[in-house]
């Protein structure tokens, strides 16, 4: 079985992370086994924040490393939150307080121009100077409500409609979820680079 480490913190994405992986030939090792300190999110994009976080687990851990940069991008927004998704709000911020900011800018904008993308962007760094990593990204289509309906997965998902399920992705099933979601498509093509990669995972 090959060993790898998880680079995240958020345990919305664990839980994800978790149930997408138990079909592979993967033992996922959370980061917090390891003390893996705060990555430094410089990049500017999803890719590159990706990268650091993966290379700063991979570094701690001494285990080859998979890491998660997403977000969501709002076009009456410019694209915001974006890259800073998770603390829109500011520092420290909820998800709620997220929510509540996402809301308040998006007041008066009429629901046809309210649409919107998760994206997510996955690192898989064999170690921590390889210079030839696996990267794949995949993004979400939406519409972003006017208030929260669900209660199933975390961050933006209680305002983030659906349109093929007619339903925010917080009232859908987690394998629902997973199976249409960013996160989980990015998953599914990162497993068929996985599957081509002449580099082998060292055995953990
Ligand atoms: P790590 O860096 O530790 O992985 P984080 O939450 O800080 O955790 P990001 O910088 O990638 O991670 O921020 C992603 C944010 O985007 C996340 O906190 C949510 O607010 C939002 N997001 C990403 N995927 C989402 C999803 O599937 N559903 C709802 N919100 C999501």
């Amino acid at each position: 079985m090959r060993r790898i480490v998880l680079a995240t913190n958020n345990p919305g994405k664990v839980r994800e992370f978790n149930a997408v992986l138990a079909g592979f030939n993967l033992e996922i090792a959370p980061q917090s086994a390891f003390n893996v300190p705060e990555a430094e999110e410089t990049g500017l994009t999803f890719v590159e924040n990706a990268l650091l976080k993966a290379r700063n687990a991979a570094l701690h851990s001494g285990l080859p490393a998979l890491a998660d940069d997403s977000g969501l991008v709002v076009d009456a927004l410019g694209g915001a939150p974006g890259i800073h998704s998770a603390r829109y709000a500011g520092p420290g911020a909820d998800d709620r307080a997220n929510i509540a900011k996402l809301l308040a800018e998006l007041s008066g904008v009429p629901a046809e121009r309210r649409t919107a993308r998760f994206v997510c962007a996955l690192a898989l760094l064999h170690h921590p100077t390889d210079p030839t990593p696996l990267i794949s990204q995949a993004s979400w289509e939406g519409v972003i409500l006017t208030e929260l309906r669900g209660a199933n997965g975390f961050g933006y998902d209680p305002v983030f409609f659906v349109p093929s399920e007619q339903c925010t992705a917080a009232e859908l099933e987690p394998a629902v979820k997973n199976r249409l979601s960013h996160r989980g498509r990015a998953l599914a093509r990162l497993a068929q680079a996985l599957a081509l990669d002449p580099i082998p995972l060292a055995a953990g």
